[in-house]
């Protein structure tokens, strides 16, 4: 099982004598959808109900957040899948690299639905109209005491029966649980080509940038923040998708 998507990642493939924090620079950039569907178990095929997803809660005159995101997978997917009318897409990362990129692909596809990409933080980044907002494995890089802002600010934002997609790495209270699902994660990235050192030298340096939490954690800051309707819509392993609607 290997990814035909764009570069292959061997950025950990060598041996380093200090692993850094990782940083989503431009040589992740260049690798990163290799990357992406290589580490993180059914990104792929959450990716394609996306549109599903779409043809659902997106609304007529309004917009639709894709707040990290990196490449624009779920803008892509979003922009062939809008049926109603005066819809936009706010693309918005914190990455120059990414941003870049991923202007270039919006730049290439041919659709009519307008985009606005954004480079920022998404902590900054006025919500407005919102009827689709995404946040597909962008909250666990913000520390986790920023998140109930973040989710409140995008309830605020948001139309009646609009939807936040917010997709996690999860953690597990009980330790069997998190121990059978971490495995079953290396053995994911084993069956994608990935070595044992790369495994545990990008471990390392995600240790202190990705902090996940439990599934009951992520709930309860959703109905926190406003969100009545919450549910897991999907899981692979320790990766799950929740829709939340407003
Ligand atoms: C996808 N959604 O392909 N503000 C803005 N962007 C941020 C911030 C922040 N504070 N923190 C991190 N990012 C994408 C995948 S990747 C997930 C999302 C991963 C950005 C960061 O630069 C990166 O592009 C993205 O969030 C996370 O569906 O790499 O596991």
């Amino acid at each position: 099982m290997t990814s035909n998507t764009g570069k292959p990642d061997v950025i950990y493939s060598q041996t380093l004598e200090k692993v850094t924090d990782f940083v989503f620079d431009d040589k992740v950039a260049d690798v990163f959808r290799d990357m992406i569907g290589r580490s993180v178990p059914g990104y792929g095929s959450l990716v394609s109900m996306i549109p599903v997803l779409a043809r659902e809660y997106v609304q007529p005159a309004s917009h639709c957040y894709d707040l990290g995101c990196s490449l624009g997978a779920v803008t892509l997917a979003l922009r062939h899948s809008i049926l109603g009318d005066d819809v936009k897409i706010v693309a918005v990362d914190n990455s120059s690299a990414m941003v870049s990129k991923c202007q270039d692909y919006i730049n290439n596809d041919a659709s009519d639905i307008p985009v606005e990409i954004i480079c920022d933080d998404i902590r900054n980044i006025e919500i407005i109209k919102a009827s689709f907002v995404a946040l597909n494995f962008t909250l666990q890089f913000i520390t986790p005491d920023e998140r109930l802002t973040i989710l409140k600010r995008i309830f605020d934002g948001m139309n009646n029966n609009g939807v936040l997609l917010l997709s996690e790495k999860i953690c597990f209270d009980n330790e069997r649980d998190q121990q059978w699902m971490t495995d079953l994660h290396v053995a994911f990235k084993k069956a994608n080509g990935y070595s044992d050192m790369e495994i545990s030298q990008k471990r390392s340096a995600l240790e202190n940038v990705l902090i996940p939490e439990t599934l009951d954690v992520h709930k309860k800051r959703l109905h926190e923040a406003g969100f009545e309707k919450v549910i897991v819509w999907y899981q692979c392993f320790n990766f799950i998708s929740l829709l939340a609607i407003k």
